[in-house]
């Protein structure tokens, strides 16, 4: 089996390859990620609707495990607006909740690995890593997984850019009487993921009451990063 990283270089290779106005990517690739209940299936059903698509993948129950497979699902009309990526399929992937009962988090990258090799076609390029992070949860330990879990992907990836290929997304903004969310998000911001966001990550918010949205603007300020140069680009 290749490993994620040999994937994911490939990937790169296939994007840097490529001008960004002359060679549009075959298709682009946006992978879902969190713990189980965090609201990944959640945000891509918000983000499919905003697009119009009738689609939609499953939602749990809170932290259940749901979602046990790796789930693409092909947005279309996101990226009319974005002239790299314009008339390209873009496929966003749900994946399994890390942390949860039935899979290790180390397999859960194991799947993702054997999705990307045996789905992706020549020209295909990683759009973005979106990690939903339930911002109202309690778990004392929840941020410092988040942390090991983005220190595994890093490893395997061994592409320290890719950090700016991640945004890392709070959900649940709309239970206020789960405490000071706002006071959470700094903490977050400026403790306990101060490494990512060195290293290019970012915090947004996925917002509560307009959320289709929010996540179609998630979305596009990762499809934003393919218009950059080629040789800048934070591509795999
Ligand atoms: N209030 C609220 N509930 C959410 C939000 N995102 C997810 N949920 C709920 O959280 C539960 C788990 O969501 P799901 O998308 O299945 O989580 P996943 O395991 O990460 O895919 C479901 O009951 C969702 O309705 C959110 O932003 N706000
Ligand atoms: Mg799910």
């Amino acid at each position: 089996m290749r490993s994620l990283a040999s994937s994911l270089r490939t990937l790169k290779q296939h994007a840097m390859s490529k001008s960004p106005t002359s060679n549009p990517p075959s298709s682009i690739v946006i992978l879902v990620l969190g713990q189980t209940g965090a609201g990944k299936s959640y945000f891509i059903n918000k983000l499919l609707a905003e697009a119009g698509s009738k689609h939609h993948v499953q939602v749990g129950e809170q932290q259940s495990s749901c979602t046990s497979d790796i789930t693409p699902v092909t947005a279309s009309g996101l990226t009319s607006k974005h002239p790299t990526s314009k008339g390209c399929p873009l496929v966003v992937v749900d994946t399994p909740g890390f942390d949860n009962t039935l899979v290790s988090d180390r397999d859960i990258c194991d799947r993702v690995e054997v999705w990307l090799t045996e789905s992706c076609r020549d020209g295909t390029v990683l759009g973005g890593i979106i990690y939903i992070y339930d911002i109202s949860q309690d778990r004392p330990s929840a941020p410092a997984r988040v942390n090991s879990n983005l220190q595994m992907l890093r490893e395997v990836l061994r592409q320290p850019e890719l950090m700016g290929k991640v945004v890392l997304v709070t959900s649940k903004w709309d239970r206020v009487m789960c405490g000071d969310l706002e006071t959470k998000e700094k903490d977050l911001s400026s403790k306990h993921w101060a490494f990512v966001v060195k290293a290019g990550a970012r915090i947004v918010r996925f917002e509560a009451k307009k959320e289709g949205a929010s996540a179609r603007s998630i979305v596009d300020s990762l499809l934003e990063l393919l218009e950059q140069p080629a040789d800048t680009m934070p591509l795999w």
